[in-house]
């Protein structure tokens, strides 16, 4: 049998043999205490490849975002933030549960904000408003379509928030995806953020684990507020030590999956009934709708199912692929043509 496609997401990818070795033979201590070699290693190397100071090491993404407004915030101020974002979209209302901030949406294009929509978005002082005190852009966007804002939106966003007073934080659970997508070192992507979150967990194959970058002072913030949401972990170089690995070695294969992206967004494009927005396809994910085959998400799921091919639902007639080390080229190719026999049948049935 045909081993399962799975293109639900690149948090799928499994640890390599040599990520294995490294959780191995790894240094360890007690990290709460700021006394693991391995946790404190990937830390500095997290921090220097992004160029802030210091390095906090997480559980998740989510975790990681948590703890970046549990640091930039007090409870009751406001957050902007793009209307799609992964912020607020899948962080399980965290930011209202736990840090107790108003998010105020300003939606962008295809997930890229509008510098002067944000601009608008922040208040001036008056007794009824709540404090704006900080600014989080996603880069990559993941309901976007994995697309990617330009270094000057970025730069422009930070610098309207800066001349307010307020801080910014980047998701960049992606942020390698991006740099490669823009063709620039991903400190040049972090540069005008107070803050950055990137994930070791996903395309980079690390099995657990996130990273929050910036200043020293902010990074002591943010360990006392890690501490707060039970995020204090022990003997954590076992997992940091894959982290390392995920830097070191598993940046510049991205590449690849954005080639096999490309690839099946386009062979999607290509097949009757299928809506794909090429625009959006900028690094390793595609977005398509099945819609035009009088289908829903959930069924053409399970259709897709039958061949071993799995995806992510976007309903009510959305679908995600993700393209990560798992996914050949040659799956791509498969994928392809499963969704082109699936698409026949039903114009097939449809037209009689
Ligand atoms: N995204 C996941 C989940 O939504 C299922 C995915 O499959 O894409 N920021 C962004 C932009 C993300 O895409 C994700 C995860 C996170 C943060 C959160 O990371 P984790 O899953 O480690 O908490």
């Amino acid at each position: 049998m045909r081993e399962a496609i799975n293109l639900m997401s690149d948090t799928v990818t499994l640890p390599t043999q040599e990520m294995l070795q490294a959780m191995a033979t790894a240094p360890l201590g007690d990290d709460v205490t700021r006394e693991d070699p391995t946790v404190n290693r990937l830390e500095a190397l997290a921090a220097e490849r992004l160029g802030k100071e210091a390095g906090l090491f997480v559980a998740s993404g989510t975790m990681g975002n948590l703890v970046a407004v549990l640091a930039h915030t007090q409870r009751g101020d406001e957050v902007i933030m793009e209307s799609e974002c992964h912020m607020y979209y899948y962080e399980v209302g965290g930011l209202a549960a736990v840090a107790g901030v108003m998010p105020r949406l300003v939606p962008g294009r295809h997930g890229v904000l509008d510098p002067d929509d944000v601009a608008r978005a922040i208040r001036g002082a008056n007794i009824h408003y709540p404090t704006p005190r900080l600014v989080a852009v996603e880069n990559t966007h993941n309901r976007g379509g994995g697309t990617v804002t330009p270094l000057n939106v970025m730069t422009a966003i930070c610098n309207i928030a800066r001349s307010r007073g307020l801080a910014t934080h980047l998701d960049g659970a992606r942020i390698f995806n991006a740099a490669i997508a823009l063709g620039v070192d991903a400190r040049e992507i972090a540069r005008p953020f107070d803050s950055v979150m990137f994930c070791l967990s996903k395309g980079l194959s690390a099995p657990v684990g996130s990273v929050l970058v910036g200043s020293r002072d902010f990074i002591e913030r943010a360990r006392k507020c890690r501490k707060l949401v039970g995020g204090g972990m022990r003997q954590a170089g076992v997992i940091a030590a894959a982290g390392i690995v995920a830097l070191e070695k598993m940046v510049d294969r991205l590449r690849e999956d954005h080639e096999n992206a490309r690839l099946l967004g386009e062979g999607l494009a290509d097949i009757p009934g299928i809506g794909v927005d090429l625009e959006t396809v900028q690094t390793n994910m595609v977005y398509f709708d099945v819609a035009g085959l009088g289908l829903d998400t959930r069924s053409f799921l399970k259709e897709l199912a039958a061949y071993d091919v799995r995806a992510s639902e976007r309903p009510p007639t959305g679908v995600r692929m993700v393209t990560h080390r798992h996914i050949s080229r040659e799956n791509i190719l498969y994928v392809i043509d499963v969704v082109r026999e699936i698409a026949m049948r039903h114009l097939k049935t449809n037209s009689h």
